[in-house]
């Protein structure tokens, strides 16, 4: 059993078993049952056209998974992922999985900053990369890393490995490799981030198997089923909501999408005729112009599920009038809750909630700054526990204890209000995050790095509204001597290997920070402040 996690007490973990929830099976076997039920249906697409029957592709992940043992990876063993939709990423999965391995997943955008921090706190042996992607050099960042975090071994690269190992060589006939417990850890995710590290979650063979099997169900997924995969295959949504492993397990086609750009993903759809996608807010309000200029064929699509961040009830009211289909809200998390609209629901649900959640046996809570629970209706921070939530982060026990209650309930920093009909509305949030069209940003991080730039005494990140991203993030600083400019400021944090999503989009200059009565840095009052400040300039025609 993998150390540095909290499993479920036993208990509990009985009674999601006899209830069925945690079916007792290695989350890989979705990939083998439906290439045994029908191995020439085509499991996957890439955006070239080359095609994957389920036998195939389940031949390669096994071999795959041979070549992995021979090099000596497996038994626990911790491997970064870090690679774009392709089909490489998908293979890698599932033959780590099957070697025993655990997969790390992170994002195309992550830099050296966030890779380094991910290999050490996991311990990881392996990192994959794409040789080049979007600009950037991999490789480059491998070499990086292995100076940095020496138990990293080996490099596993698609495309031109340089010294390092070609993915394609990893290939060994298949050998019988031990069956790994269900309830032991499957896959680390890496979580938004509200400290001055990302923190690791750790999701089991069980409860990862259940996430998929349950969103599959309710979001009525068959072998009919073609979904596009445009969001970062690494992240929770695209992979498990009900996403690649979802349509999978029913038996459907998996389409990869290079970017989420109309040009791209509206090419893909025509040409798959896909059936269900699923993007950010931002992505969403693109798609719904881009019909006036991009020409295809969107008939095929039958539902958009948007997630991530909170979607405004104009634009989802727009959704099924321009595209056509079926608007379903998501509001889920990678440490496990999610929450859907349903298939069926009345429309001012599907507009004007966030879902409910998947599972009967969510348990959540509303509670206000005591911890007390809020009068039904009202608005409070939602706590939750379940079958597929997390009980604590990967090696985190500090930060564990303040982020769990003593029963276990995860405190999501999520500000919500309950219907009658139990669908959550997202009023808000007291993590102190940004939330940059759905890609997460966590304040105290940002803050740290901008703190190391010698023309920096202090830093405060905030949100500032924005019509397209929802919030984009501002800088404040309080100078030392000569402060950086905007331009400095980003040169020196891509510099630090800083993700770019991360990168303050302005920066504010003041003598001081307003306080509140305790001292903190008021970081309310720096959020009006920029607000105000931004409408002046809109209204200002600027
Ligand atoms: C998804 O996962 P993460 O881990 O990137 O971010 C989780 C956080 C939530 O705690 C919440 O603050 C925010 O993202 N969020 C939403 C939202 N969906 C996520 N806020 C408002 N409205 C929504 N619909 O973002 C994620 C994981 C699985 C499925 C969908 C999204």
């Amino acid at each position: 059993m993998l150390d540095g996690w909290v499993p479920w007490p036993d208990e509990v973990a009985a009674r999601y078993r006899a209830e069925g929830y945690w079916a007792g099976r290695p989350l890989d076997r979705l990939l083998r049952d439906q290439a045994e039920r029908a191995p020439e249906r085509i499991a996957l697409v890439d955006a070239e056209g080359d095609r994957w029957t389920y036998a195939e592709l389940d031949a390669r992940a096994d071999r795959t998974a041979a070549g992995l043992r021979r090099l000596g990876i497996g038994g626990g063993d911790r491997v970064i992922v870090q690679l774009p939709n392709t089909d490489a990423f998908v293979v890698l999965f599932f033959a780590l999985l099957r070697a025993g391995a655990v997969p790390v997943l992170t994002l195309p955008a992550h830099r050296e900053s966030e890779i380094v921090h991910v290999a050490e706190v996991s311990g990881a042996i392996a990192y994959a990369v794409p040789d080049v992607h979007d600009g950037f050099d991999h490789r480059t960042l491998a070499r990086a890393l292995r100076k940095a975090v020496p138990s990293v071994e080996h490099v596993l690269v698609a495309g031109e490995a340089a010294e390092f190992t070609p993915l394609a060589d990893i290939d060994a006939e298949p050998v019988p490799l031990p069956v790994p417990d269900p309830s032991d850890v499957a896959l680390l995710l890496l979580s938004g981030g509200t400290t001055g590290k990302p923190k690791l979650i750790p999701r089991t063979h069980d409860d990862y198997t259940y996430n998929v099997r349950a969103s599959a169900q309710t979001c009525g997924f068959d072998s009919s089923t073609v979904y596009l995969v445009v969001l970062p295959t690494a992240h929770n949504f695209a992979l498990a909501c009900p996403g690649l492993l979802g349509t999978l397990m029913a038996g459907g086609t998996v389409v990869l999408s290079p970017t989420p750009s109309p040009e791209d993903a509206f090419a893909l759809i025509e040409r798959e005729k896909v059936t269900v996608t699923a993007v950010v807010p931002p992505i969403a309000l693109l798609w719904l112009d881009a019909v006036e200029w991009e020409e295809a064929d969107l008939s095929s699509l039958r539902l958009l599920q948007v997630g991530g961040s909170k979607l405004g009830a104009e634009p989802a009211a727009r959704v099924r009038p321009v595209l056509g289909c079926t608007l379903q809200q998501v509001f889920g998390m990678a440490e496990g809750l999610l929450n859907y609209t349903r298939l069926d629901d009345p429309s001012e649900l599907v507009v004007g909630t966030q879902g409910r959640p998947l599972s009967p046996a969510d348990e959540i809570r509303v509670v206000d700054e005591d911890g007390h629970d809020v009068t039904p209706g009202a608005t409070g921070e939602l706590l939750t526990r379940g079958p597929y939530t997390l009980r604590g982060y990967y090696r985190a026990p500090g930060h564990n204890a303040r982020t769990f209650t003593d029963d276990g309930y995860y405190r999501t920093g999520d500000l919500v209000r309950v219907l009658p009909t139990g669908h959550l509305v997202v009023e808000g949030r007291a993590k102190d995050q940004i939330n940059r069209g759905g890609d997460k940003i966590s304040a105290e991080e940002l803050e740290n790095h901008i703190l190391a730039h010698p023309g920096v005494h202090d830093a405060a990140v905030v949100g500032m509204p924005d019509a397209t991203m929802g919030e984009r993030t501002c800088a404040y600083l309080v100078p030392r001597g000569q402060a950086p400019t905007h331009r400095e400021l980003t040169a020196f944090l891509t510099e630090r290997g800083v993700a770019a999503y991360k990168l303050p989009d302005r920066v504010e200059v003041v003598d001081a920070f307003p306080r509140t009565s305790v001292g903190k840095i008021d970081k309310k009052a720096l959020g009006r402040t920029i607000a105000e400040r931004l409408s002046a300039e809109g209204a200002g025609g600027d």
